[in-house]
């Protein structure tokens, strides 16, 4: 890694403490019933930025992708010019899947980069809880559209740096100002190649929903001044 940064604070955990690796399946040592929630996470962010990478560093199953190889078709139409060694695109959507634990499973969405692509958005992002943008600071304008999009809807993200050789460096404060980000929006700086860095970034975006849910909870909680003038049960 090129940054100076240093790689995102390793004090997050996931509900478990950790990553759980996929149970065995030949493997029965609990047979409790258990309830499993699945989530849906969209990876977002311009062509060229790493969202195949990042889906494919992480996912517990050969990532599901609809790769083309970049062709003269494409050619004035996809800017690979910041982008040395790419030769395929994704033209409908990266899938992957990740265990965080027995209890909670995240499947992965990749969005199409090029814009052409974009009437597949409202699709890929329907029923996703939250989102992950990735930034290339080569490109940082490629970004707007993608955080434009989840604010509108109210789909909580975070954003991750993805740190190509030669990109510019950066804060995570510029970063923010940059794309205008309130405080609550975690901004970090990664390589899209690294799992544990990948891990960090999803570990950070459960935390993000669960606060969310908490806050939420907390406002829709009865306050004591309310209590006390709820009658006695008999
Ligand atoms: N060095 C480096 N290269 C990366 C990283 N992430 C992606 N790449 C490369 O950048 C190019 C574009 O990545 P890709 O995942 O296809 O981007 P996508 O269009 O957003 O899916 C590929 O050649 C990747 O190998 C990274 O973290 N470090
Ligand atoms: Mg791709």
């Amino acid at each position: 890694m090129n940054s100076p940064h240093p790689p995102p604070p390793a004090h997050r955990s996931s509900p478990r403490g950790e990553f759980a690796s996929a149970p065995e399946t030949n493997q029965v040592t609990d047979v409790t019933p258990r309830r499993s929630t699945s989530a849906k996470f969209v990876v977002a962010g311009g062509f060229g930025v790493g969202k195949t990478t990042l889906v494919g560093s992480v996912s517990e199953i050969p990532p599901l992708r609809t790769e083309e190889a970049l062709t003269n078709a494409a050619s004035g139409i996809d800017d690979v010019s910041k982008i040395d060694s790419k030769t395929s695109t994704t033209v409908a959507m990266d899938f992957g899947r990740i265990t965080v634990s027995p209890e909670l499973v995240l499947y992965l969405f990749g969005t199409p980069g090029q814009t052409r692509f974009s009437f597949m958005w409202d699709r890929i992002c329907d029923g996703a809880l939250g989102a992950v943008i990735l930034v290339d600071t080569r490109r940082f304008e490629d970004s707007f559209g993608p955080v434009d999009y989840f604010e509108s809807r109210g789909i909580p993200f975070v954003v991750a740096v993805n740190t190509f050789p030669g990109s510019p460096l950066t804060t995570p404060a510029e970063i923010r100002e940059g794309l205008s980000l309130p405080a609550s929006v975690p901004v970090m700086h990664i390589e899209a190649t690294s799992r544990e860095q990948v891990k960090v970034v999803l570990v950070s975006l459960i935390d993000l929903l669960m606060q969310r849910m908490a806050t939420r909870s907390r406002a829709s909680a009865p306050r004591r001044s309310e209590l006390g003038r709820m009658p006695a049960a008999h």
